[in-house]
């Protein structure tokens, strides 16, 4: 089985992530689960770079370690990916052991190879890049040609890599088509190799916050050859396992694919290489630099406010939808604008209407003909059929080139067929008179076939919703593999599930106005593990005073509370014994969950929950921002 090796960028920890950071990962998870689809062993990899000057600062600014900083971030992109279906089979972060040891191993094989050497430099350095820039390249005003914010000359002694003895093996890799790509950004690296390479400094003097340079005290490694080593350290790379290494780095039967923003494509079809040639390890297979979103047309940053509102679009569509649009709307490579009604229409057009109404307009007059069920016979000679043919098979062609909206196109092709033949043959007419002949079987199975091998191809791109599309049409998702994407796999006379609506139509103008909140679809509810408002005011949350404390014996992790909810006293077992002492909790507020059935922890039976965030495992209290009556309801 081919191996299939496939990472996104690892993102910065000094911000929340925002849609360019769900864009790639929803690319690369798309990407993952079509290898998986056709057949391939995937390991798709992302992760959070933890380390710099800018997660210095901006901990500093906070007032907390750059550690506590970055767990911050890391649990809202753990709760993000969750929410948006992402399938990683792992997640590095930069401050991980494991980590330090690929980077210590990668810097050993450079430094073998007779790559590394120590010089004076002095250059004009972006800390928001954390990179130094030529006079060219920053201009008679000095700025960042990429943040157009001021640079600062900066001198010191530095680990240099000799970057320009790889000029020539570099140009050669870009010969090759599929080393880097589009095209265009191949022609554009091409051209910047051309024009010369420069020795790189890769270390850093006096930086506290970073992975300490082996052999060179004071010394930190550079982030950047750092942070890409983290597409080895993932694997093992340095570690004393090196199974995943072997299997999708270094063997002949792995493709390994790296999707990046067209920001960081010098870092990574330049420098990595390099990194790689030196260190006598195999090169990636793909550097992929997709374009950039703007907001209405803007460069999204959240200075200028104009970053997408995503968590109100994913509790009100749910994460399909927001994947759907966010591949469908971009031609996969170039720049595209993210606007609300660019997205209603998208819903409303391509979901609620194309894939949706067809969807319950072909279930509709099966369950009425079949009693229920999908139609008794096939036919495996028709117009739908003709169709959909080709375009499943543009399609396929279309995911080899990462072209996920040409993509999602050639499914369209299917759907309008399927709309246009039943206009044509008109099934309801002899329905209406009560008429079920094979005639009538054969134009609903092929609708319903159509309508499968569109879910079928839909499952990377929305796995949820093309899952319950499939169910509605009779099919389990859970035992599809590539054979499903050929036409003939509608099963005869199987149940079809009640009819519900998945995509309901959004009324544009109320959206766009702002003043209903766009319908979560039934399917979408119960996949998405929302709840109701109702459900969650099952939930008694209350305030307590904490009145006495102290260690239950022979447990490591178990604190007993003494609280006082309103007028009532209440005994709270909690499981917060490795992060808190029990006398530092007296005296203090928490909130607690106060219908809860009782129940026995090591003897001791706890009348409550209290509820602490949980960072890597670890407890943090939760506390009011402000003293309140205890009691007091929390909601
Ligand atoms: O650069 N449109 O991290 P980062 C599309 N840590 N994609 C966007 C985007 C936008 N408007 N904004 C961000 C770093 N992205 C380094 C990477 S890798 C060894 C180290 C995506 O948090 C895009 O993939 O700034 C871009 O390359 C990445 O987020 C940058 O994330």
């Amino acid at each position: 089985m081919p191996n299939f090796y496939l990472t996104t960028p690892i993102y910065y920890v000094n911000d929340l992530p925002h849609i360019g950071h769900i864009y790639t990962t929803v690319v690369a998870d798309t990407l993952a689960r079509y290898r998986r689809l056709v057949g391939d062993e995937v390991y798709f990899s992302t992760g959070t770079d933890e380390h710099g000057v800018n997660i210095l600062k901006i901990a500093e600014s906070k007032g907390v370690t750059p550690q506590q900083q970055a767990d911050r971030v890391v649990s809202r992109y753990h709760d993000l990916w969750r929410q948006l279906g992402i399938s990683h089979s792992d997640f590095i972060r930069t401050t991980e052991a494991r980590h330090h040891r690929a980077v210590a191993e990668i810097i050993r094989r450079i430094e073998a190879n007779g790559d590394l050497y120590l010089a004076k430099h002095e250059g004009w350095y972006c800390a928001s890049c954390e990179t130094f820039y030529t006079e060219r390249e920053i201009g008679a005003a000095r700025m960042c040609p990429v943040h157009e914010s001021p640079t600062e000359l900066q001198s010191e002694e530095n680990v240099f890599f000799r970057l320009s003895k790889y000029q020539d093996r570099l140009l050669a890799w870009y010969a090759q088509s599929g080393s880097v790509e589009p095209e265009s950004r191949r022609n554009e690296v091409r051209r910047f190799v051309e024009s010369g390479l420069r020795d790189l400094s890769v270390s850093r003097a006096n930086l506290a916050w970073g992975v300490p340079f082996p052999g060179h005290d004071g010394q930190t490694v550079y982030v950047w050859l750092e942070a890409l080593t983290n597409y080895l350290s993932v694997l093992g790379f340095g570690g004393d396992d090196q199974t995943l290494f072997e299997t999708f780095w270094q063997g002949s039967e792995s493709t390994r694919v790296h999707m990046v923003g067209k920001d960081i494509l010098r870092f990574h079809a330049v420098y990595w290489p390099a990194f790689l040639m030196a260190a006598g390890l195999p090169l990636p297979t793909t550097v992929y630099a997709h374009g950039w979103w703007l907001r209405d047309d803007k460069k999204i940053s959240k200075s200028v406010g104009n970053a997408v509102r995503l968590d109100e679009l994913l509790t009100h569509f749910g994460a399909d939808p927001v994947r759907y649009f966010l591949l469908r709307e971009m031609a996969f490579g170039q720049d595209a604008s993210f606007s609300d009604e660019a997205f209603v229409d998208r819903f409303n057009s391509d979901l609620a209407n194309d894939l949706g109404n067809t969807l319950s307009r072909l279930v509709k007059l099966s369950s009425k003909a079949f009693d229920g069920k999908t139609p008794p016979e096939s036919c495996s000679n028709n117009s739908v059929k003709d169709t959909a043919e080709p375009a499943i098979a543009a399609y396929r062609d279309a995911m080899e080139e990462y072209a996920f909206h040409k993509a999602l196109r050639s499914l369209w092709r299917i759907l309008a067929e399927v709309n246009q033949y039943l206009v044509s043959k008109e099934p309801w007419k002899k329905l209406k008179e009560d008429i079920v002949d094979d005639a009538v079987s054969r134009v609903l199975w092929n609708g319903l076939e159509g309508v499968r091998l569109v879910a079928t191809g839909l499952l990377p791109f929305m796995p949820t919703m093309a899952a319950q599309v499939l169910k509605a049409v009779g099919v389990d998702s859970e035992n599809v593999d590539a054979g499903a994407l050929a036409w003939g796999g509608l099963p005869l006379s199987v149940p079809l599930p009640e009819k519900r609506t998945l995509f309901p139509r959004i009324d544009k103008a109320a959206f766009l106005a702002g003043e209903t909140k766009p319908p979560v679809s039934q399917a979408e509810k119960e996949d998405s593990n929302m709840i109701s408002i109702d459900d969650f005011f099952k939930i008694r949350l209350e305030v307590a005073n904490v009145l006495g404390a102290e260690r239950i014996p022979k447990s490591r992790k178990l604190i007993k509370l003494e609280v006082e909810v309103g007028e009532e006293r209440r005994t709270v077992v909690a499981g917060i014994a490795e992060a808190y002492e029990a006398e530092e909790l007296i005296g203090k507020q928490v909130v607690i969950v106060t219908n809860l059935e009782p129940v026995k922890l090591m003897g001791v039976e706890s009348q409550g929950m209290v509820l602490a965030a949980s960072v890597d495992g670890k407890p943090v209290l939760v506390h009011p921002g402000a003293e309140v009556p205890s009691g007091t309801q929390v909601r």
